[in-house]
């Protein structure tokens, strides 16, 4: 994708509201882009708002870079960084957002061709986005897989550990370990004393050793992609083998499009499908032909009462 990265340029014919309305509605293809700002009017803190982004609140963990957070090798080295930080981002219930119920819209009328979310809340499944028109880039908190046997459990199985900042630990290595264990004190009582069989005994019954258990197996890791880590296979096919050749509408949602190779889309796509952005801040590094600048949920609100689209979510005011 790197290689085929270039800055467009505007489309002249495009730049206010009503002309965003307009190609809302004759589009059949839009690919929505979306990022943490879409959920934090659930209270899910995004990365890097100034005052509320969960990089300004990490000062305390001591950290280089705040992105060491979610870097693979230092997850190796100490994943109690990641757990301490992860139950904030975590979504407590199912409620989805109003921008989330307008990309659920565009799907009911047709007119969704891809979400693309760098959102690991998986809230995208909670607003009835089909898992056929759902990429999750960096993949989401649904599942989680031990690092050391691969075992892999829904993550309802640790969100004990998670909501609690508690390191999880494998299951399957948790039982192996102890099964591996009888089989170790047969050959010791047969050639040991009765000494040294209460010993063992004691030591097998203690809590410490339960501890120990846990402690050696293999820690559960939510299956999100870490800085250092591949995206999805299914992120590059679907962009380049099959919504390339399709789009006709763009639209970027509540992100700071400062994470490769995400970033990259607006430039691999085809640079005549208009593209808009809705966000709270304008974006620098990107071309876009109109800059919708606000709360999103405010703006997808509005852009469907210029189309005359019903927008239901009980977090709409009446007035707004
Ligand atoms: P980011 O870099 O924190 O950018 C978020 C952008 O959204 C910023 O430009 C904000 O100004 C803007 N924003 C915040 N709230 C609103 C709002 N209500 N209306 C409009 N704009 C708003 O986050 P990105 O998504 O760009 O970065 C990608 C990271 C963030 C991905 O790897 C995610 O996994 C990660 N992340 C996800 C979640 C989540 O799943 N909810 C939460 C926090 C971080």
């Amino acid at each position: 994708i790197c290689r085929e990265l270039s800055k467009r340029a505007k489309l002249p014919q495009h730049n206010t509201i009503d002309d965003a309305v307009a190609l809302l509605k004759k589009s059949r293809n839009v690919i929505v882009l979306t990022g943490a700002g879409i959920s934090t009017s659930l209270g899910i803190p995004d990365f890097r708002s100034k005052e509320t982004g969960l990089y300004s609140q990490l000062q305390h963990l001591g950290l280089g870079d705040p992105q060491e957070v979610f870097d693979i090798s230092l997850f190796r080295e100490d994943p109690s960084i990641f757990y301490s930080v992860a139950k904030d981002i975590l979504p407590s219930s199912k409620k989805f957002s109003p921008t989330h119920a307008f990309i659920r819209l565009l799907q009911d009328k047709n007119k969704l061709l891809t979400n693309f979310t760098q959102n690991i809340d998986n809230l995208e499944g909670c607003a009835g986005i089909l898992p056929e028109k759902l990429i999750q880039c960096h993949g989401s908190f649904a599942t989680a897989t031990c690092i050391e046997c691969k075992y892999k459990v829904k993550c309802g199985e640790i969100y004990k550990e998670l909501k609690a900042g508690r390191v999880a630990r494998c299951d399957r290595c948790i039982r192996s370990v102890r099964q591996a264990k009888p089989g170790l004190k047969r050959k010791r009582i047969s050639k040991g004393s009765t000494a040294s069989r209460k010993k063992r005994q004691s030591y097998e019954d203690s809590t410490d050793d339960e501890d120990n258990d846990i402690a050696v197996a293999g820690v559960m890791k939510p299956d999100i992609t870490f800085f250092g880590e591949d995206l999805p296979a299914t992120f590059h096919d679907r962009l380049m083998n099959h919504d390339r050749d399709l789009v006709d509408l763009v639209l970027v949602i509540g992100t700071s499009l400062k994470v490769a190779p995400v970033s990259e889309v607006v430039g691999v796509l085809p640079h005549h499908v208009p593209q808009l952005y809705i966000s709270r801040e304008p974006c620098s590094h990107a071309n876009f032909d109109i800059d919708l600048l606000g709360d999103c949920d405010a703006v997808v609100t509005e852009l469907c009462r210029r189309a005359g689209w019903d927008l239901q979510h009980e977090m709409i005011l009446q007035d707004e």
